[in-house]
């Protein structure tokens, strides 16, 4: 059995989940929660980032990050299954790219609120954080992605980054973003994953 060190709260732990059941492997894998703020936790050997997700292979093998977690289940259920081969790849890995990396400025905004006291925090850095996530949100919902009968990674990555605007950002995105939010209805009923993985703010 491999172990996938995350929790519910992520939503690159959530990717690598709702890939696992597409591609069918969820069965093979043990998900087992972390604290992210214990010196204790195991978390800080597996990958000394600190970060999740990181998978533990049955030989103790430790692979990060999120995106070569993912690399990695689509090789071991056979390859091109959720990243294509050829040059549909390269569009498949540009989403996902921009949808991690708006994940990455609403973590930071997150992380602001959470470990900088209100007498630190600097508008300008905050505001940097949030001209990516208003820019990257404008480009998807100019030009939504397709949605694939079998999703590929950068198709599963924007449902994990709106799922994750709803969870920490209380949705309103939803209102902004009308196509974003046919697309997200669309993956939600296509791909049950989705809403296993669901938690409540
Ligand atoms: N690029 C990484 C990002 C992972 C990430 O930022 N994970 C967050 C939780 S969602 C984390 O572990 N944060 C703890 C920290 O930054 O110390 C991936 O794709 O896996």
């Amino acid at each position: 059995m491999m172990i996938l060190r995350s929790s519910p709260a992520s939503p690159f732990g959530r990717k690598v989940r709702i890939a696992a059941a597409v591609l069918g492997l969820d069965g093979q894998i043990d998900v087992r929660a972390t604290d992210l703020d214990s010196e204790s936790d195991s978390i800080r050997v597996e990958n000394p980032l600190g970060k999740i997700p990181a998978l533990v292979l049955e030989n103790g093998t430790a692979y990060y990050d999120s995106r070569v977690i993912v690399e990695y289940l689509d090789h071991l259920a056979g390859g091109g299954r959720i990243i294509p081969r050829g040059e549909a790849r390269f569009e498949t890995l540009r989403l996902q790219a921009l949808c991690d990396g708006i994940l990455d400025a609403c973590l930071m905004l997150v992380y602001e609120n959470r470990f900088r006291p209100e007498d630190k925090r600097v508008s300008a850095w905050t505001d940097r954080q949030g001209g990516k996530v208003a820019r990257g949100m404008a480009a998807l919902e100019a030009s939504p992605p397709p949605l694939d009968a079998v999703p590929d990674v950068g198709q599963i990555s924007l449902a994990c980054l709106l799922g994750y605007r709803d969870l920490r950002f209380a949705g309103t995105w939803r209102k902004e973003y009308p196509r974003l939010l046919a697309w997200h209805d669309k993956f939600d009923a296509q791909v049950p994953s989705f809403a296993a993985t669901k938690i409540s703010p």
